[in-house]
């Protein structure tokens, strides 16, 4: 087992909550929900005065409500929270160079070069308190999967290490709802079948996983439980941009084809986006005319993303204020603008600015 590296995993404390909570002193202290108040509102996260009631990310705000009725339920404001995450991550960025954004709020950086990951990770807290107000916690090991861990253990506000000889105590009771890189689907197959903790998966014949998981999968999950992980803190994707263009059979100036075209385009390039683990932000729209004059459109969210929901509205919206002079003979759409992403998918379709 490779234990020599340092990993640090940092993630922003109820991100979008603690912002609010900044933003209108009023709402410290006090079970505030941001997503919205209709009820076709999710919840995108809420501060961990809301949490003792049980609220979390993801539950409609309907139970929300039901949990906690005397919160406080606000929308976001996504282009506020994604400025406070570009100071962040351009200071993290000038101090480190092995830093792997993984979202809006959180990051592995490999610090194996420096002499106390503990005071690195003293130093970003004091940073970015000092930059924003906001609190972050930081877990520290000698990889990602434990680094994340580490860091989900003493939130908020927390600094917490794992060392290789912390692993049984530490691994053998978690829910394996813990191991990054499980989803809620897999965990629920697990739980029918009585697994519940990793101490259950340990004892859980290989081939029976292989069965549930795929083979490949299920091997990483299995080196995983067992404090294993060899992936590196990458920077960023090397691939700039993934594109899809075609000259029709016939040039036409039906918009509603050229759309579906394009739509289906977004959702070939969705899916390979979701297979390289990748976010994108900008979209660009490429026409070219039967004479063979061309032309591109961009457009470049607030944001990385890769909910088709959002995608698809954005395409939608640059499509719909695109017009269209004379028959076109080929249709392009390509994404770029990248960042990795683990696993996590953002509710952010709720998260409208309430200003
Ligand atoms: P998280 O880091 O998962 O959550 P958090 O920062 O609110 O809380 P903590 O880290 O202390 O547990 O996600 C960061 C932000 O991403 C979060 O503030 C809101 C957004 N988000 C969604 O919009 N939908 C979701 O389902 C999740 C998980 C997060
Ligand atoms: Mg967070």
């Amino acid at each position: 087992m490779i234990t020599n590296r340092k990993i640090i995993h940092f993630d922003i404390d109820a991100f979008f909550a603690s912002v609010e909570q900044l933003d209108h002193p009023e709402f410290k202290g006090k079970p505030l929900i941001v997503g919205g108040d209709s009820d076709r509102s999710v919840v995108s996260t809420c501060s961990y005065e809301a949490r003792v009631y049980g609220v979390k990310s993801a539950m409609s705000i309907v139970v929300a409500k039901k949990l906690c009725p005397h919160g406080i339920y606000v929308y976001g404001n996504m282009k506020r929270y994604s400025d406070i995450s570009h100071q962040i991550f351009e200071w993290i960025e000038s101090q480190f160079e092995m830093v792997q954004r993984v979202s809006i709020d959180e990051a592995y950086i490999d610090v194996s070069d420096f002499p106390s990951p503990w005071e690195v990770a003293r130093e970003i807290k004091k940073q970015i308190l000092s930059m924003t107000g906001l609190t972050v916690s930081v877990g520290i090991s000698y990889n990602k999967f434990l680094a994340k861990l580490a860091s989900d253990w003493n939130k908020p506000d927390g600094i917490f290490e794992i060392k290789t000889s912390d692993i049984p105590n530490i691994l053998l009771p978690l829910p394996i709802i813990k191991i990054h890189g499980l989803g809620k689907k897999t965990c629920e197959k697990l739980n029918r079948i009585g697994i519940f903790t990793i101490e259950d998966l340990y004892q859980y014949p290989s081939e029976l996983l292989n069965n549930i998981i795929g083979e490949s999968w299920a091997k990483e999950i299995v080196e995983r439980i067992h404090g294993i992980d060899h992936r590196p803190v990458k920077e960023y994707a090397q691939r700039k941009s993934y594109g899809k263009e075609t000259t029709l059979e016939e040039d036409t100036e039906d918009r509603e084809q050229i759309y579906n075209i394009l739509k289906i385009y977004l959702n070939k390039i969705h899916k390979r986006l979701e297979e390289k683990g990748l976010m994108a932000k900008t979209l660009t729209i490429k026409i070219k005319y039967g004479d063979f004059e061309q032309f591109t459109k961009s457009h470049s969210l607030e944001y990385h993303t890769n909910d088709i929901g959002i995608l698809t509205d954005t395409l939608q919206s640059m499509y719909d204020s695109l017009s269209l002079t004379k028959n076109v003979r080929l249709v392009g759409l390509t994404f770029s603008n990248f960042e990795d992403i683990d696993y996590k998918q953002f509710n952010l379709l709720e998260l409208t600015s309430s200003n």
